[in-house]
């Protein structure tokens, strides 16, 4: 196991990577360009109270470019697996082994089901630590892995593995069973990553309020009940033991509360969402991990923008974004079911401008409202009274999203307006203002009666 190729310098892949590669140039970093430069020119950091390090391994974002691995260590996030294994790939041998070390539970199969042999080893990471910078991990607490077979008996490859933790200083503990260690650290991540969110603070706050051992009993419940029926069972006082745990961790965040912190999408649908859809499949109730679920996919998520969302913005008290299925679902009497008769020529179903601008708070004394095409390149300014007079919002026809080769999958029409050129194609935003905005029309256009 000469060659080693580490996935990732994030919080994991950069500390478990950077500790093998002190003491061996034989291990190499698949990383994204940005991490990949900042390597390349500072090297990779560890800071941390128990002595900060500075290794300068090999790193690409191509697996091509480095030595076939003998060991590919994947530390990256669950939701980038896919990518991953496209490009890994390429330079899999009959006889690479991986380790993952990332969260969740099917991270192992997933790998297997792709590549179809026998070339997986599960690994639990327990690890709290931080990037500060791309290429600078800040390291907190532990630091340690647990890996195993994921058949349970102690092979060649297994116990070569552990020689590399250990000789890196990385205590590393032989499972017997990793795919329960694995659904033990499933339950502590699903209990703490969300409720960290939920409550801005770290794992103290929560164990700290005598209600929220209920909720944590309830949470537990949910997962032994998925991880049983899978035929991994779990002791009874799992819950108890989730607590008792981080009890030693008082002070932690966790992976989600820093993912959401700077804005990086967050593994919920690989943790509770996991359990969640699991308990759909085999017919076990969830609700709790269904409500964490949805509230933290409700906090953490972007909003939506781009293609099939309309946005209003500009002088209002909060802008307000829409998609197709919002527009529908405004009062009847908003509605035009189909602009036809309105305006011969066109044909589709609208919603009227001024039910639409009823929906945000507008700020006292705005007079206008610019349409932008979402392309940047076409925008027409009405009047705040011209558009809740004449302005409709075309956004579906037969069913179906307005399409794009009819001015979809919002456009605005004027008809009474005797200005055609004031409709906009592809609108993407709505902008209300005091005193006119942005207007592309051409004077020279000729108005039409
Ligand atoms: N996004 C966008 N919308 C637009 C335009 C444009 O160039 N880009 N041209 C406007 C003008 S001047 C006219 S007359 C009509 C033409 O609509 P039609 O292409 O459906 O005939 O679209 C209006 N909306
Ligand atoms: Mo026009």
């Amino acid at each position: 196991m000469k060659q080693i190729l580490v996935v990732g310098a994030g919080s994991v892949g950069g500390f478990f990577g950077a500790h093998l590669a002190k003491n061996n140039p034989d291990v190499s970093f698949l990383l994204r360009p940005t991490t990949r430069d900042a390597v390349k020119r500072n090297g990779l950091t560890i800071r941390s109270a128990s002595g900060s390090f500075t290794v300068r391994p090999r790193v690409a974002s191509e697996a091509r470019e480095f030595p076939k691995p003998d060991l590919i260590v994947l530390g990256v996030k669950a939701y980038d697996l896919d990518e991953v294994m496209d490009q890994i790939e390429p330079v899999l041998s009959e006889q690479t082994v991986i380790l993952t070390l990332q969260n969740g539970i099917d991270t192992e199969d997933r790998l297997i089901a792709r590549f179809n042999r026998d070339c997986v080893v599960g690994g639990v990471a327990f690890i709290y630590s931080k990037i500060a910078e791309p290429g600078v991990i800040d390291h907190y607490k532990k630091g340690a892995v647990a890996i195993g077979e994921l058949m349970g008996y102690e092979s060649e490859r297994l116990l070569k593995i552990r020689d590399r933790f250990v000789a890196a200083g990385i205590p590393c503990q032989l499972s017997k069973d990793i795919r329960r260690s694995k659904w033990e650290k499933m339950c502590w991540n699903c209990v703490f990553n969300p409720i960290t969110v939920l409550i801005n603070d770290c794992v103290a706050k929560a164990l700290d309020h005598p209600e929220m051992l209920g909720v944590i009993r309830q949470i537990v419940g949910e997962v032994t009940a998925i991880s049983a029926t899978l035929k991994v069972p779990l002791p009874l006082d799992m819950p108890e033991r989730v607590v008792k745990a981080t009890q030693e961790i008082r002070d932690i965040h966790t992976s989600m509360y820093d993912d959401w912190k700077v804005g990086r999408q967050t593994e919920i649908a690989y943790l509770n969402g996991y359990i969640v859809e699991k308990g759909r499949e085999l017919g076990v109730p969830t609700p709790v991990n269904e409500a964490l679920t949805a509230m933290i996919k409700a906090m953490t998520e972007k909003e939506k923008v781009g293609p099939g969302v309309v946005k209003i913005d500009g002088a209002v008290v909060q802008p307000v974004s829409f998609d197709r299925e919002a527009l529908r679902q405004l009062p009847e009497d908003h509605q035009v079911a189909d602009v036809t008769t309105m305006m011969p020529g066109m044909q589709g179903r609208a919603v009227k401008l001024k039910g639409l601008l009823e929906v945000p708070a507008l700020h006292i004394d705005v007079d206008h409202v610019t349409f932008h095409s979402v392309d940047g390149t076409y925008a027409s300014t009405l009047t705040l009274q011209q558009a809740r007079d004449f302005g409709l919002l075309l956004y579906e026809l037969d069913g179906q999203p307005l399409p794009d080769g009819k001015g979809g999958p919002f456009r605005l029409i004027t008809p009474g307006l005797g200005d055609l050129c004031a409709n906009v194609k592809g609108v993407g935003r709505i902008e209300v203002t005091k005193g006119p905005g942005r207007d592309t029309r051409q004077t020279t256009c000729p108005p039409k009666p």
